[in-house]
Order: C-alpha cells, then structure tokens, then sequence
C-alpha cells in the first residue's frame, strides 16, 4: 500500500501544553520505519504549519480558543490530504484531536470528487462532541466530532468544504468520560458509541463486529485513535489521563481485526504528549497501534 504520513504539530485545541511535540515523539518512534518492514512504500509529507501560541493573542477575532490558527491548520491539512491519490492511505499525526476536523474530510475528499461517504471509528476516552455551547473547557479538541457532523462553529463545521460525516457513520469505541450536555448532544444525534463497560461486558471482537456491520454501507474508513482511548498505565503521555482505559492487547486487537477486514483507508493518532511521557513510551505503543493496523502480524 502506498502510506504517507502527515503531522500536525499543534496543542492549540488542548487544555495543556505539549502534544504539538506528538509528531516528533511518533516519527522518533520509527514510524515509517516499521511500516516499510509491513511491506509498504511510505513516504512522509512533513508537517503543516500551524502558528506557536508564544505570538497569538489567544481570543482575538472571536470567543473561541485559537479559533482562527486552528482553522488555518485544519484547512491545510484539508488540502495536502485531498490532493493525494485516492488509493493512497494516510496516516495524519497530531497534535491534539482537532487535527480531525482536517484529516476527516481531507481523506473523504482525496482523489476528487465531492467526498466519499466515510465511516469514523472514534477510539477515545472521551467523545469529543462538545459545541462552543456545551463545552464546559472551551478547548477545541473535545469538540471535533461534533463539528464533523456539522454541529456547532460555523467555520468549524465548513472544514470539509461541504463533506460532512452523516452521525450514523460514526463509531466511537473506549468512552469513559462524557459531559453532561455533550451527552445530550449524542442522543440527540444518535450516535453509537461502545463505552468501557461495553468493551468489558461485550469484548472487542464483539464489538469490532458491531461495527463493521453498521459502517458496512460507506465507502471508506477512518480510524482516529487517540492515545487516552488506552489506559494511562499504557500510554501515560496523554494530557487528559482517565483511568480504566483499553488494555494493550485490547488496543491491538481491534486494530489487527480491522487490519484483517481489509476496509480501513486512513488513520490518525493524536494527543500524544511527550512532555507528559515516561522515555517516548506513549509514542511507541501508538506506533504499535499503527503497525497492526495495518498489517503486522504475530505469526
Ligand atoms: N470533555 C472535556 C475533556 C476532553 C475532551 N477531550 C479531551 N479532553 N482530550 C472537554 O474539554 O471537552
Ligand atoms: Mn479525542
Ligand atoms: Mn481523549
């Protein structure tokens, strides 16, 4: 398979400092490495730029946190990602989770055309459907999902130039901490999320099931794996640690069960905060995430 990876180093979504350094931590982790040892041709686009916080006044021209730098660099990470080959798969590193709202839609739209219709699996701790309105932070990165389905920010919600992802389309799997109005917002757009209690009660291979059936009418698929969707005694560089989070094996087998299905065309892996990290552990473990997604084997 033709790979290319594409970084976006910004923490200007997050709460705290730091997973603009995630890019970093994830390519010294060997990322493209391991992918050509899978056999594939890898070729890595560099960053996007994206504007350091030291030199922006953060609430000029609106209310929102970073607003105008954060669309700046979503949208051009719209553009890289949709000028690509529709057959190549992209692998887009944050960064904090509002990367997503450019490499969503910016791997719907690859290869022309109006955008595929594309199923997101969502593999977090948290949901990340918070508007500006129900965000209880302010902090982009627990809103992207939401803005993908076209809630909230106008200028958020118009990233994918007018793809959006339809809710029925989104699967979100590790969810431990939720909002109280953002759990409004998820019944309302009925959103299928598994939660921690999910995973123990069902099992990943369950679940996997689960949702290739329900995702089985898109055309592609998007894995968006944030680091904090695992246990923090797994990846402790995250910014918003939760505990009780997927297991190692638990994280390796839904991607090696999605490796198998052959139907994931693109990837992200997002909020990994090395200032936070014990020895570029978090990044490693990502890395591993990325490598059996797409297509290491044990045997
Ligand atoms: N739901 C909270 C916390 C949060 C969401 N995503 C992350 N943290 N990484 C919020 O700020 O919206
Ligand atoms: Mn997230
Ligand atoms: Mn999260």
């Amino acid at each position: 398979m033709d790979i290319s990876i594409l970084g976006i180093p910004m923490d200007l979504g997050a709460g705290r400092r730091g997973v603009d350094m995630g890019t970093s931590a994830l390519r010294n982790a060997h990322l493209a490495a391991r992918l050509r040892e899978l056999g594939h041709t890898v070729s890595d686009l560099g960053d996007v730029d994206v504007a350091l916080p030291e030199t922006l006044d953060k609430h000029a021209h609106s209310g929102l946190a970073f607003l105008d730098p954060i669309l700046d660099a979503c949208r051009a990470t719209v553009d890289r990602l949709a000028a690509l080959p529709a057959g190549t798969f992209p692998v887009t590193l944050g960064g904090d989770h509002s990367v997503s709202m450019g490499s969503v839609p910016g791997g719907a739209l690859r290869g022309g055309g109006p955008g595929a219709r594309t199923g997101v699996i969502w593999v977090d701790a948290h949901t990340d459907y918070n508007t500006p309105g129900s965000s209880p932070s302010g902090n982009i990165h627990g809103m992207p999902v939401a803005h993908l389905t076209g809630l909230g920010d106008e200028r958020l919600a118009a990233l994918g130039r007018g793809w959006q992802v339809r809710p029925e389309d989104v699967v979100m799997i590790g969810i431990r901490s939720v909002d109280a109005h953002e759990r409004e917002l998820l019944r309302e757009a009925g959103i299928k999320a598994y939660t921690m209690k999910d995973v123990d009660q069902l099992g990943i291979t369950r679940i996997h099931e689960e949702t290739l059936e329900r995702l089985a009418h898109t055309e592609r698929l998007h894995v968006s794996f944030d680091a904090d969707a695992l246990d923090p005694a797994v990846c402790p560089g995250v910014g918003t640690p939760v505990p009780g989070g997927l297991t190692y094996r638990e994280g390796h087998l839904l991607m090696e069960l999605l490796s198998e299905s052959g139907r994931v065309t693109g990837m992200d892996i997002v909020e990994v905060n090395p200032v936070l990290d014990t020895r570029n552990q978090t990044a490693e473990v990502m890395v591993g995430m990325a490598a059996s997604l797409l297509g290491q084997r044990i045997l």
